[in-house]
């Protein structure tokens, strides 16, 4: 089989890239080793900034978003017990949208059903290769039999664990990593949501986010151990810890239910450098972690492939340079997100390697933001999104 760009992964990376490279009229085969099932069930992000939700609209799949999705036009901040908003709306004239990762794959998966381009899914054994020439190819076994899909270029956007990335002759690539001394347990349970917007909170118990996926399922993290395990946590005790970190007012009217689903996740930053390999070029988790605490993840996956996406388009129309950009163009976006959301990682959780006098910086930061709107700006202005290029 041949195409022009065969994408390795069918998350929302894969799929965005898919569907975007369709509407340029460019042939794409998707090649993902798990089901369909299996993508959907992972509970994820559940805040898109407006480039996110731009890309979506362009490609066609935003009604149900627009339909079903919360514009939230602000954030509250907690530290010491005392709630304090970001005017998202007032201090940039932007707004961000709470809709859930997995809305977003599923209306993805939805359009390129509709529109007939290949997926393969449960594809085992996934190997790429032949990128640092002229022929690349995409192989895979499938119910037995081994496939190859010949392609011109090939985009990795294959999360961080993805083959991708690792057929990377070491000395070609460069890692940077900031691996973080907690994780997050998080709780997705079908009960309204304590607060119209999302409460971040700051507690001497460690971090809390208080978020959701629409008026009547809400979505919570506690900040855990590492060598925490699920299995520690009764919904009971899960909502006891929760109670505890939030604001006295909040805690009395939080509504309680049993959990949909309850996971750990690690938390880590992390970039390599660069994203382009002769033919092949990562995008997405692929190519860089940020700790879930600035919202940025999926966001940095919809931007890397809003790029690539023009510059295949480019490429295509004849403009031989138009992939050359994709790395640095990319990277500079990927770099300040990173930023973001160290910063805001940092200043949230309890690091008890940092003693009291962190814990006072951190309380200090946290009393010169709420006190200091060019402060609020630049935060808000991280937080709704920064351009494009
Ligand atoms: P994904 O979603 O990991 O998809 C990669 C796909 O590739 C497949 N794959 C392979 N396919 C073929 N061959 C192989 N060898 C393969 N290896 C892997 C996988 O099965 C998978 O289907 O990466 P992608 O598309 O780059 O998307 C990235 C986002 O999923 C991720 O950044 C976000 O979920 C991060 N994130 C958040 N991002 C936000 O923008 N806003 C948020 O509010 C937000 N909250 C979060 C988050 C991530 C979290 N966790 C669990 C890490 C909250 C949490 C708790
Ligand atoms: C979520 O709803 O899962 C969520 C929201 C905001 C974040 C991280 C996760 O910063």
């Amino acid at each position: 089989m041949r195409t022009q760009i065969a994408i390795v992964g069918a998350g929302p990376a894969g799929l965005l890239l898919g569907a975007l490279l369709h509407r340029a009229g460019i042939d794409n085969v998707i090649i993902e080793q798990r089901s369909p099932e299996y993508v959907l069930g992972r509970i994820r992000a559940g805040v898109l900034e407006q480039v996110a939700v731009d890309l979506l609209d362009q490609v066609g799949v935003g009604r149900r978003m627009h339909a079903e999705g919360l514009p939230h036009d602000g954030f509250d901040l907690v530290f010491e017990g005392q709630r304090h908003r970001i005017d998202l709306q007032g201090l940039t004239g932007k707004r961000v949208m709470v809709y859930g990762q997995t809305e977003v794959t599923r209306d993805l998966m939805d359009h390129r059903a509709d529109v007939g381009r290949t997926t393969f899914y449960e594809a085992q054994d996934v190997a790429v290769e032949g990128f640092d020439g002229d022929a690349p190819s995409v192989s895979f076994t499938k119910d037995g039999v081994r496939h190859s899909v010949e392609c011109d270029f090939i985009a990795g956007c294959d999360g961080f664990h993805g083959v991708s990335r690792a057929s990377v002759p070491a000395g070609a690539i460069r890692q940077h990593e900031k691996v973080y001394p907690f994780g997050w347990l998080g709780v997705l349970a079908d009960v309204p949501p304590v607060h119209h917007e999302l409460i971040y909170g700051h507690t001497e118990r460690g971090f809390m986010l208080a978020s959701m996926r629409s008026h009547t399922r809400s979505r919570y993290y506690v900040q855990c151990s590492l060598d925490d395990h699920v299995e520690n946590w009764s919904d009971e005790a899960f909502w006891n810890e929760l109670r505890a970190r939030l604001p006295a007012e909040d805690a009395e009217r939080l509504v309680t239910g049993p959990s949909i689903e309850k996971s750990i996740a690690p938390l880590r930053s992390f970039v390599a450098e660069p994203m382009r390999f002769g033919r092949l070029f990562l995008a997405g988790d692929a190519a860089h972690i940020v700790p879930p605490t600035g919202a940025k993840g999926l966001n940095l996956a919809a931007s890397d492939v809003g790029l690539l996406a023009r510059c295949f388009e480019e490429h295509y129309r004849g403009n031989a340079g138009g992939i050359e950009h994709y790395s640095a163009l990319a990277l500079a976006r990927v770099w300040k997100a990173e930023r973001f959301s160290w910063w805001f990682t940092s200043m949230m959780h309890r690091f008890p390697e940092n003693g009291s006098f962190g814990h006072h910086m951190q309380l200090a930061e946290l009393s010169y933001l709420v006190g200091s709107k060019a402060a609020q700006t630049a935060m808000a202005e991280n937080y709704v999104g920064l351009p494009l290029n």
